[in-house]
């Protein structure tokens, strides 16, 4: 299997610690940020991740990619096997990927000065809480062990306590700019207990 990406992407980490998690090995092709061509080649849209699964298939959007993973390698389940409690983790993704995700793109789009990044900040700010009270008596989102809901927000709230000083994509120093997990003390020890598991 193939994994193609681009170096800093929250979006391939997604990928990366599904493959850690279940202990599944990946060769990473690495693409330059503002280079898509090998992306485009090879699965005919420019986004990262893209998953080349070996047998003829090319898998694009992280969340898609983690649900096929699940499929193919079910232990450990990132996905419960009970069908509401499916439900609910379906249903954080999507408020993550539709929701959440819409706010700090609106800030990174927006002109300097704009009036309404001051409300799409305290959006961000104010989300944090629901975070924490999620991790409240138990270590990840959705319950004792990690799964899906965590790969898929781990990547973008660990910016609230760590960055990497070469990593210059402005989406991130919006992230860097306008999450901070004090006072959620719950939302910062899963931060580092995220920052301990497996990645491919
Ligand atoms: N919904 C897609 C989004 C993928 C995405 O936006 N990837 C970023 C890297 S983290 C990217 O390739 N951005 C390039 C661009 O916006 O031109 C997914 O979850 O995989």
């Amino acid at each position: 299997m193939r994994l193609h990406g681009i170096p800093h992407s929250t979006n391939v980490l997604r990928v990366a610690l599904a493959l850690g998690l279940k202990g599944v090995a990946v060769e990473h092709v690495v693409h330059a940020a503002g280079d898509r061509a090998g992306v485009r080649a090879v699965s005919g849209q420019e986004l990262v991740p893209v998953l080349e699964t070996g047998d003829g298939r090319v898998l694009t959007d992280s969340m898609t990619i983690v649900a096929w993973i699940d499929a193919t390698w079910p232990t450990p389940p990132l996905y419960p096997a009970d069908p509401k409690a499916r439900r609910e983790v379906e249903a954080f993704v999507g408020f993550f990927d539709h929701v959440w995700k819409v706010t700090p793109n609106a800030i990174d789009a927006a002109p300097a000065g704009d009036p309404r990044i001051a409300a799409w900040a305290a959006q961000l700010r104010a989300w944090q809480h629901g975070f924490d009270a999620l991790l409240t008596d138990r270590p990840f989102l959705f319950g004792e062990t990690p799964g899906a809901a965590d790969l898929c927000a781990y990547p973008f709230l660990r910016f609230a306590t760590s960055s990497d000083p070469d990593d210059d994509d402005l989406f991130h120093g919006v992230l860097i700019a306008h999450l901070s997990p004090a006072p959620h003390a719950n939302l910062a020890a899963w931060i580092d207990r995220m920052a301990a598991l497996p990645v491919a």
